[in-house]
């Protein structure tokens, strides 16, 4: 079974990573992961952290010869700015004098929730964890998962459909949101160019005002065969665990597979995807959709079409004009706490999302197919290719 799980705070000395599950065999393409690290860390609004970090994954274990050998593959990385606080947030008492307390909640943020929670005196423990750079072991992570599938001929990608009022105004082509993972700046991460300056300006205008503003990215699984997920068990549906996988981002408050917000609002005759029996040599089989709507899944089983699945954030909940709150102290009405902090993060979002979909979508893959080595799982995935082929 594929597993992850990530440890680390924000300013702690490194985030880890650990994925078991792997089949052996995979190719480890340590440049690929470093190149979705640094896709994670782009993107037009990210704040001063990301000019101190070069998030870079440091192979402990599971890996040899440039391949998984079927062992949990353990991986740290380095946190710069850890060096800045190591009298802040020692592992040992240290001075309590130079400890830096959150001392009023921010709207928003996990800081109240968590501090109640965990019987904290301040909210720093809390913001420590809660923080969004937790999603670099994810991505970390998420690039294994994403080489496995590349081997069986399936990628992930992601792009930005709207920052806070400015939306994507075509639909974007597969290509084209390849050839943006290719770029080597990255902006809002939007395939059409007036529409990301669009979106620029909405980050702009932010900057200006001291405030923080979210979006939407979408994420795109191509090449998919039908099959994946199942509609026998809740927890088996693939659509219910990409939503689960894609919510527990940081930040992400909604999810949508397909045309779900709007489907709810139109007709079924407009909504589903009429079938026939055009398919090219190049399709799963001969059985064609004359659209997408349904996002690639249909009854938790993906269909063959590309699985699109929506995270819609909020606002990043640290203000530079902050909000009121209640110091922890004195229960006195004073501002948020503010520190440094980003103004939008939708594209690197969509990279951290990106990485979830890819965990989920490999582990129901592996579900499947199974497989101890590499060759094994081809070979029953490949068969089942065929069998979907004749059918
Ligand atoms: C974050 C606050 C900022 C962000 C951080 C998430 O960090 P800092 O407090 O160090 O300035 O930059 O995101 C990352 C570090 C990252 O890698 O994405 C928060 O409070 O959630």
């Amino acid at each position: 079974m594929l597993r992850f799980s990530t440890a680390g705070e924000s300013h702690g000395e490194s985030l880890v990573a650990l994925v078991s599950g792997l089949p052996a065999g995979v190719p480890v393409d340590q440049e690929f992961i470093s190149r979705e690290l640094w896709r994670r860390q782009k993107g037009y609004g990210r704040g001063g952290r990301m000019r101190i970090e070069r998030d870079t994954a440091h192979i402990l274990s599971g890996v040899r010869h440039g391949k998984t050998i079927g062992s949990p593959v353990a991986m740290t990385i380095a946190n710069n700015d850890w060096k800045n606080w190591t009298d802040i947030l020692p592992v040992e008492e240290g001075d309590p004098a130079k400890h830096k307390a959150v001392a009023s909640p921010r709207p928003g943020h996990a800081d109240l929730a968590g501090a109640l929670k965990y019987n904290f005196p301040d909210a720093r423990y809390v913001l420590e964890r809660a923080s969004a750079r937790e999603s670099t072991a994810r991505v970390a992570s998420g690039a294994l998962a994403k080489l496995l599938l590349r081997e069986l001929g399936v990628e992930v990608l992601s792009h930005v459909i709207r920052v806070g009022k400015a939306e994507l105004s075509r639909p974007a082509k597969w290509e084209e949101i390849v050839a943006l993972s290719q770029k080597d700046e990255v902006l809002l991460n939007c395939v059409d160019l007036e529409d990301e300056a669009r979106m620029k300006a909405e980050v702009d205008a932010v900057l200006r005002t001291g405030d923080t503003v979210g979006g939407v990215f979408e994420v795109i699984v191509h090449g998919l065969p039908p099959g994946i997920g199942t509609h026998v068990n809740w927890d088996e549906r693939l659509d219910g665990i990409l939503a689960q996988a894609v919510m527990s981002l940081q930040a992400v408050k909604a999810v949508e597979i397909g045309r779900g917000v709007t489907a709810a609002e139109s007709f079924g005759s407009t909504v589903h995807d009429a079938i026939g029996y055009e398919g090219s040599e190049e399709d799963f089989t001969k059985f064609s959709r004359d659209h997408n709507n349904a996002g690639g899944l249909e009854g938790g089983i993906s269909n063959g079409q590309d699985v699109i699945v929506r995270g819609y954030l909020k606002p990043i909940s640290t203000l530079r004009r902050p909000l009121a709150s209640v110091s922890f102290e004195t229960r006195e009405p004073v501002k948020a706490a503010y520190e440094r902090s980003d103004v939008c993060v939708v594209p690197a979002a969509g990279v951290a999302a990106e990485a979830m979909v890819a965990l989920a979508v490999a582990r129901q893959v592996l579900v499947k197919f199974g497989g101890d080595s590499l060759a094994e799982t081809k070979r029953n995935y490949n068969g089942y290719l065929q069998q979907i082929r004749k059918y």
